[in-house]
């Protein structure tokens, strides 16, 4: 699938660690928030998982027969092997993770996603930049949801990064329904949550605010 800026509009990030370890919770929520409008999804099972490697998989495909079904790319978060797997759309990595060429170089049709804290971060990676689709900035906000989260940016650390890159960006991090309309004050970014998607009571009215206040993009 060709990335395009516009999937990073409302970009869900699950792993079971998010859903009480239950799978199936975690699957109702995909396809609801699916059926919202969500336009990219990527699957974050953190260490300390109850879910082994087999089971990574089953549940990985379970997502992307939901993802394939909507047309909206899946994302393995630092596992290049499992989203081989499960024929994920490709990985999203971190700083600390895989450098980015021999991925790209194993698959050229991958989307690939890099995190970046600040602009030293990103100064830091600028020979995987060439090979990055977009860029993950945050945690903009205060987030319960990564225990080894670094300090918030703030919305002037995240124009700070914009500023200095070309590449299409989407905001993590603490963001929610009543803080995402601060971030329509930096152009051309769309909106990554976890918790704002997993603990919403109206999925619907969620993704809807998160799409029309968080993105500016339209392509
Ligand atoms: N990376 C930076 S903050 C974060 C990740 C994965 C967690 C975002 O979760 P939430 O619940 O949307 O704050
Ligand atoms: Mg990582």
């Amino acid at each position: 699938m060709k990335f395009k800026p516009a999937m990073l509009q409302v970009y869900l990030v699950i792993g079971t660690q998010n859903v009480e370890q239950q799978p199936a919770r975690l699957l109702q929520v995909v396809q609801q928030a699916l059926a919202a409008g969500v336009t990219a999804v990527q699957f974050r099972e953190k260490d300390g998982s109850q879910l082994d490697a087999a089971a990574r998989v089953r549940l990985g495909k379970a997502i992307h027969q939901l993802t394939q079904a909507a047309d909206v790319p899946l994302l393995v978060d630092d596992d290049v092997q499992l989203a081989e797997q499960i024929g994920a759309e490709g990985v999203h990595v971190g700083q600390t993770d895989d450098t980015v060429g021999p991925i790209r170089a194993q698959h050229p049709d991958w989307i690939i996603g890099l995190s970046v804290h600040n602009e030293a971060e990103l100064q830091a990676s600028q020979a995987d930049l060439p090979q990055v689709d977009y860029l993950g900035v945050g945690p903009v906000f205060a987030t319960d949801s990564k225990p080894d989260a670094q300090a918030p940016i703030g919305v002037a650390g995240l124009q700070a990064v914009q500023a200095q890159t070309e590449l299409p960006l989407v905001a993590i991090g603490g963001i929610s329904e009543t803080n995402v309309h601060e971030l329509s004050a930096v152009p051309t970014i769309g909106v990554s949550v976890i918790s704002a998607i997993t603990q919403s009571s109206d999925l619907q009215k969620t993704v809807q605010l998160l799409k029309t206040k968080g993105a500016t993009h339209e392509n």
